[in-house]
């Protein structure tokens, strides 16, 4: 595919951005896109900003699928978000579309890239710099489950199939094990060990699922606080962004992967496992603010199994950085050798953080239900 920056002059004049462009740099600390922010300035008015990302090839195989989704999804929210009252240009993404009218633009090499706003006064936290900034993302992205509840769920595409299956994350672990193309599989007995003694678990809650237990809903399945823009002022989370895995999915993973990223103090690629430790006070700010947001539409199994959220989408993420690092890391972006081994690790730390604590993160569930 190349450099996204070969392609972005291309890019760029697919666009009508109502003014010259001065600038486009890379932007943000997403591990998938190549996302830049863009400058336009017009000879007597103010600066203006666009995000311009070209969607990853290896994550998402059909931009269009993805794009028809993005398009319904955010459609139907700036109607909710009208008819509440709110403002929907801020609150929710909004695509530009092409001087040719299509909602992203393909380039030569076969890249698909979409233009959209910049939601302005907004800040992107990789941290929660306080409990206040975590709770806020916690209701908007409860919020977002509760404004999508009655979407249309079966007109969804899945972007990426099996995304939140942890049993198949756990076989294509397996497969990369055996395989073991770079030989790196004795570096990370470990690990494996680690993955293996915990096989029975990535069946939890789909188990629960087929049980019919755990409802499907839209779900927006990657809820990392840097997926949620809050205000530079007021620390509101504003608006829900990073729409490319918006799917039928379980509500628990959306809370859970909120957790795995947000309820600690340390990055999630910190190579100091001493620093990395599960806050279960962030735990319980996190689960008031998500249940407030989600406005009572959770069921009381889905409240039960919140915890299991928390420890599968931690488990599995594990899983998959350990995954890639014995595949030779092409689905997660790495700045540095050994980054998804690092990764992988901080994932189980919190893994076994939360099995020493599980009795009271089900406690603080029941404090907030
Ligand atoms: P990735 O899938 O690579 O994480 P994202 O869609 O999350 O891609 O975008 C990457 C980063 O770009 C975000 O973390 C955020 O900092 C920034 N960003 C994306 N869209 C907007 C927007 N509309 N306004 C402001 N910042 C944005
Ligand atoms: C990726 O795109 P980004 O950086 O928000 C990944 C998530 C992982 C996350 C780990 C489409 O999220 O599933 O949990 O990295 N997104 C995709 O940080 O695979
Ligand atoms: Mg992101």
């Amino acid at each position: 595919m190349g450099k996204a920056e070969d392609y972005i002059e291309e890019a760029l004049a697919a666009y009508e951005l109502g003014a010259p462009v001065v600038g486009a740099v890379r932007f943000g600390e997403g591990h998938i896109n190549d996302t830049f922010c863009v400058h336009t300035q017009p000879p007597d008015g103010a600066c203006r900003r666009f995000i311009l990302q070209r969607i990853s090839a290896a994550a998402f195989g059909n931009p269009e699928q993805l794009m028809r989704n993005v398009v319904g999804v955010t459609d139907y929210l700036k109607k909710v978000i009208a008819r509440e009252g709110g403002n929907p240009d801020r609150e929710t993404l909004t695509i530009l579309r092409t001087r040719t009218g299509t909602c992203y633009f393909t380039d030569r090499a076969g890249g698909a890239w979409r233009c959209t706003p910049f939601i302005e006064h907004t800040v992107c936290l990789q941290a929660a710099e306080t409990p206040e900034l975590f709770y806020a993302s916690a209701k908007a992205f409860g919020r977002f489950q509760r404004l999508l509840k009655d979407y249309p769920a079966d007109t969804l595409f899945e972007t990426i199939e099996k995304f939140h299956d942890t049993e198949n994350r756990l076989r294509n672990f397996r497969k990369a094990l055996e395989a073991d193309k770079l030989g790196r599989a004795a570096g990370v007995r470990d690990e494996v060990e680690f993955v293996l003694r915990r096989s029975a678990d990535c069946s939890v809650a789909l188990e629960a699922q087929r049980a019919g237990k755990l409802p499907l809903r839209v779900t927006h399945n990657d809820t990392k606080l840097n997926n949620v823009l809050m205000d530079e002022k007021t620390g509101e989370g504003i608006c829900v962004i990073d729409l490319d895995t918006v799917m039928p999915g379980l509500a628990i993973n959306d809370f859970g992967d909120s957790i795995r990223f947000g309820a600690n103090h340390s990055a999630e690629d910190e190579r100091d496992l001493s620093k990395v430790n599960f806050d279960l006070g962030l735990f319980e700010v996190y689960t008031k603010g998500f249940l407030e947001g989600c406005g009572g539409i959770l069921t009381p199994a889905e409240l039960e199994y919140l915890p299991w959220g928390a420890k599968l989408m931690t488990l599995e993420c594990g899983i998959r950085f350990l995954t890639d690092y014995l595949e030779g890391d092409h689905y997660f972006a790495v700045h540095r050798a050994g980054q998804n081994l690092d990764r992988c690790r901080t994932q189980f730390k919190l893994v076994s953080d939360m099995e020493r604590c599980w009795d009271d993160m089900a406690a603080a569930v029941r404090k907030y239900a």
